[in-house]
């Protein structure tokens, strides 16, 4: 059979309310143009993230119900750990409210002034973590995965000859980690190869720098590794996912991708003195190492969805889904980032609306049409996340080189028709891109703009 189905059936439903396009002009005025502050039963299809998402199975629910709530020893924490420990081989594990906090504990400890953290791409809150403790985040990947257009099968590899570099000119004493972040989520959720991880792994443990990977989407790298690098076509996920991080001495994770969970994350190392250190921060602020942070029911529907995350056929249907939409967009002409990546379609804004000046958010404005049109929310990654803006000169200074708007698939969320509804929305906006307007940022936060900004139409 061609067609590829969503290897489930659905059990419980959540309503989406439609609107017309009128209502949805009245919502976004209401919400000064900024899909972040839009109701979400004012959205039709939600594709802001991919994180927290997802649907949840049926045997993830039965493991809720079986939650095991104790405050200390929790069966469901043994099994979580079990579960982490089978799937990553690390010897120690520490539950984290998110991955975000696994990222603070690691990097309080790990890091001081001066230090130097290298990544493909740091993720935004794993760079904030790291800026927090007055290191540097330097993103090294590799010279391809900044053209769009260009085909490259790994474009979240990092450019190794690069990393050798800083090591020689920073030295390895102010390198305390150097990270992996599969799949590349700011590079369009691109893969990492094996021989990459490999690499840098070598390099790393030449240096006795520890080697860690940003686990989030290991089970999507898994299956681009699988489809793409030689060697790998007749290996399970679960053997080339075990692979992948036995290179690495240890790992930080948001269980909210690929653990196909609402909420929960963990850290985890090699290390004994380190677990140790990172469990009495743990105990500080998340909360006693059973549960960091987490309901017991939490923990088991985490041990459950990393198993689901590495079958064969829901990723065939999940990588597929998304090229689906890259793929029936692109071929009408709409500029986006190839090759498509595992979890989101990321769309060139400034490509798509030539007219529309740096200065009035070609990106922004592209995600404010495209919920007019039809009610899809996608998220801006461009000039208004990460534009530098100048008090004194009141106006934006730095602008960075691309106005992305990512589509990010929520994890068996949506169907093919959902799908469908999206690349005919797209479409359509673009047949009718030169009527789209720019926009005037009327208030901005002092830090991380995006999420709060107005505007106005121009
Ligand atoms: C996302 F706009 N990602 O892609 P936490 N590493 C990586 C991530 O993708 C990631 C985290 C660490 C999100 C959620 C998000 O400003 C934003 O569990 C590769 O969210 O703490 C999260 O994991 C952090 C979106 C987070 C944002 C912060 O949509």
């Amino acid at each position: 059979m061609k067609t590829i189905i969503e290897p489930f059936r659905i059990k419980s439903v959540e309503p989406i309310t439609m609107s017309t396009r009128k209502a949805r002009e009245f919502y976004l005025q209401a919400a000064h143009y900024n899909p972040f502050l839009l109701h979400s039963k004012d959205v039709i299809i939600d594709l802001l993230t991919d994180s927290g998402t997802g649907a949840m199975s049926s045997e993830q629910w039965a493991g809720i119900m079986r939650g095991d709530e104790s405050y200390a020893g929790s069966v469901s924490f043994q099994r979580f750990e079990r579960a982490v420990k089978d799937i990553t081989g690390f010897k120690f594990v520490i539950p984290t409210h998110q991955g975000r906090a696994a990222e603070r504990i690691l990097f309080s400890i790990m890091c001081k002034k001066g230090d130097v953290i290298p990544n493909n791409t740091h993720f935004d809150t794993t760079r904030a973590n790291i800026e927090f403790q007055g290191a540097e985040a330097l993103d090294l990947k590799i010279a391809e995965a900044s053209k769009p257009e260009v085909y490259h099968p790994f474009k979240g590899n990092m450019d190794l000859e690069k990393l050798q570099q800083i090591i020689k000119e920073r030295g390895a004493k102010n390198i305390p980690i150097i990270m992996l972040t599969v799949t590349n989520n700011s590079g369009g959720g691109q893969p990492v190869s094996m021989e990459n991880i490999r690499q840098v792994s070598r390099l790393a443990r030449k240096y006795k720098i520890p080697f860690y990977l940003d686990a989030c989407r290991f089970a999507e790298n898994a299956y681009f590794i699988k489809l793409r690098e030689e060697g790998y076509k007749r290996k399970s996920v679960k053997s080339i996912v075990k692979e992948m991080f036995s290179y690495a001495d240890g790992c930080t994770m948001s269980a909210k991708k690929d653990g196909i969970a609402n909420i929960g994350g963990f850290l985890c190392t090699n290390d004994e003195i380190l677990a140790g250190k990172e469990k009495d921060l743990l105990i500080l602020t998340e909360g006693f190492p059973t549960y960091g942070g987490l309901a017991g029911r939490d923990l088991e529907a985490i041990a459950i969805g990393l198993y689901e995350a590495m079958e064969d056929d829901y990723l065939k249907y999940r990588i597929t889904s998304t090229e689906y939409l890259g793929k029936h967009i692109s071929e009408a002409g709409v500029p986006i980032m190839l090759p498509t990546g595992g979890h989101a379609i990321y769309i060139d804004g400034r490509n798509f609306l030539p007219h529309i000046p740096k200065d009035q958010y070609p990106g922004w404005s592209l995600a404010c049409e495209l919920y007019l049109e039809a009610g899809v929310r996608s998220v801006e990654i461009g000039s208004v996340m990460f534009g530098v803006y100048d008090e004194k000169k009141k106006k934006d200074v730095l602008l960075p080189s691309l106005d992305l708007v990512r589509l990010a698939i929520p994890r068996r969320t949506y169907t093919q028709s959902h799908i469908d509804y999206v690349v005919e929305a797209i479409i359509n906006v673009y047949n009718h891109r030169e009527s789209v307007k720019g926009l005037k940022m009327t208030y901005q936060a002092k830090y991380r703009r995006h999420f709060t900004a107005h505007f106005k139409h121009l």
